[in-house]
């Protein structure tokens, strides 16, 4: 990994950002929680694939994690001594309901008032987010979400859970990173339910959007004054080449990847384009449907961590899938330990492209952040020199996005914590506050310091 020191830096102040911009961290439910039989909570698809040999790279699981579930008013001061006005979390659907009929689950709403009124106490805006991949393995024993009735269960879930917290929180993203929901987990099988199939991969990302479009206006109903978005996982798509071929790759990937889900949430339908690769694989629509999927919203979330460079793939190839590309990884290009190229500019450009394109009022960057192997000296500390750069160059990104006139009112470094990295287990690191996962001991990282610095105002470059 090499970093560019000598990058210019324009001054960062925070006041600059607005004087209503939200600091946040983002956190979800299943990477930090723990607490897995706690309180009638029951089987997640996360669980039965954590279960299945081969499935985590160092064959963890999600029973333990941070152990957040108990220790969540200590994680919450932490937040607060950072400096943050926001905190972003999900609710795990399976402490809510079952997924196999019956009613919600007391505990459960308990546990996140609790969490909620304990963010409130802080000074920390409540972002919740209903479903951040932890379906009820119930739900998924009947088909999952390449059944239609899920995405009623899932309306229903949204229901309650903003009946019961919709006093306290106003700002709720339905699903965080649809792509990875229907694509990691049953496309490529690195997510669960762990499927490997095109036409199933498009149905569950068919009715994950739907759902999100008929929650919608039942959490605005529940609401006072709601602000209700999703979280998308996007990244600028470039080409391995100057190749006439390559450019043509990039817009078939970037139809799969960014335009299949910006194109119906802004009432545009499918793109054709992508529907025409996609042939017979593609998604049953019912009549209707798409007008739900475009039910205005409040703001979009952005979850931003790197371009993919892209290569045209020779239809005859036998390598060729439907979408006929090849994801390049050029060797020159600064990487986290995780591997992922580091371009804080791709983060400025897909904050004007989707202002420019498609006009979604406010923006979040509702994630962004890096892995990297840190080292605990002796004494403890953690010099996490290279996220700490990584932090300050994204910032600055989104403040040039600002500059040029897009409406980004908020950032939420991904991730308050160290915690569970799905199928990398507890090998990745992605908080800007340690976790030993043996001792359950948190330390501000140097990159966490550094926020807590900038946020107080003290730490302007
Ligand atoms: O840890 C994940 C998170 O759950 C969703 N967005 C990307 C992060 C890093 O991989």
């Amino acid at each position: 990994m090499t970093i560019q020191k000598n990058a210019p830096h324009q001054p960062l102040a925070r006041a600059s950002f607005g004087d209503d911009f939200l600091w946040g961290c983002s956190t979800s439910a299943f990477q930090i929680e723990g607490a897995g039989s706690t309180d009638g909570r029951v089987a997640s698809i996360w669980d039965t694939f954590c279960a299945t040999p081969g499935k985590i790279r160092d064959g963890s699981d999600g029973q333990v994690a941070c152990d957040h579930y108990h220790r969540w008013p200590e994680d919450l001061d932490i937040g607060q001594s950072l400096g943050l006005n926001a905190y972003r979390f999900s609710i795990a659907w399976p402490r809510i309901f079952n997924g196999s009929g019956g009613a919600p689950k007391q505990a459960g709403l308990d546990f996140y008032e609790r969490l909620v009124d304990g963010m409130l106490e802080r000074g920390l805006q409540p972002w919740a987010t209903l479903y951040h991949w932890d379906l009820p393995q119930a739900l998924q024993d009947q088909g999952g979400w390449a059944r239609r009735a899920t995405v009623d269960a899932f309306v229903d879930y949204a229901d309650v859970v903003t009946r019961r917290l919709g006093d306290r929180v106003r700002h709720w993203i339905t699903h965080n990173e649809p792509w990875c929901t229907a694509m990691h987990g049953n496309l490529d099988g690195m997510h669960a339910p762990g499927l490997r199939d095109t036409p199933t991969a498009l149905q569950v990302c068919h009715h994950v959007l739907l759902s999100h479009g008929l929650a919608t206006p039942v959490i605005r109903a529940n609401v006072p004054h709601a602000q209700v978005g999703i979280a998308l996982s996007l990244h600028p798509i470039r080409a391995a080449s100057g190749s006439e071929e390559d450019r043509q790759a990039v817009e078939r990937h970037d139809g799969f990847r960014n335009r299949w889900f910006l194109d119906p949430l802004y009432g545009r339908g499918y793109p054709q384009d992508t529907l025409a690769l996609l042939g017979a694989a593609a998604p049953a629509v019912l009549e209707g449907d798409m007008q739900a999927i475009a039910a205005p919203t409040d703001f979009v979330g952005l979850n931003y961590y790197f371009p993919e460079v892209v290569r045209d793939v020779p239809a005859s190839s036998p390598a060729a899938g439907f979408l006929r590309t090849e994801v390049a990884l050029p060797q020159d290009r600064e990487r986290t330990d995780f591997g992922w190229e580091v371009a804080p500019d791709g983060l400025t450009e897909l904050l004007l492209r989707i202002a420019r394109d498609y006009r979604p009022g406010p923006v979040y960057v509702t994630e962004n952040g890096s892995s990297y192997d840190d080292l605990v000296q002796a004494d403890g500390s953690i010099d996490d020199e290279a996220r700490r750069h990584y932090l300050v160059r994204h910032l600055a990104a989104v403040r040039a996005a600002q500059e040029q006139g897009v409406d980004v009112k908020g950032y939420f470094a991904w991730s308050l914590l160290d915690n569970f990295e799905w199928s990398e287990g507890y090998l990745r690191r992605f908080g800007i506050v340690h976790v030993d996962f043996q001792t359950q001991l948190r330390t501000i990282k140097s990159s966490g310091r550094w926020y807590r610095e900038f946020l107080h105002g003290r730490n302007e470059r």
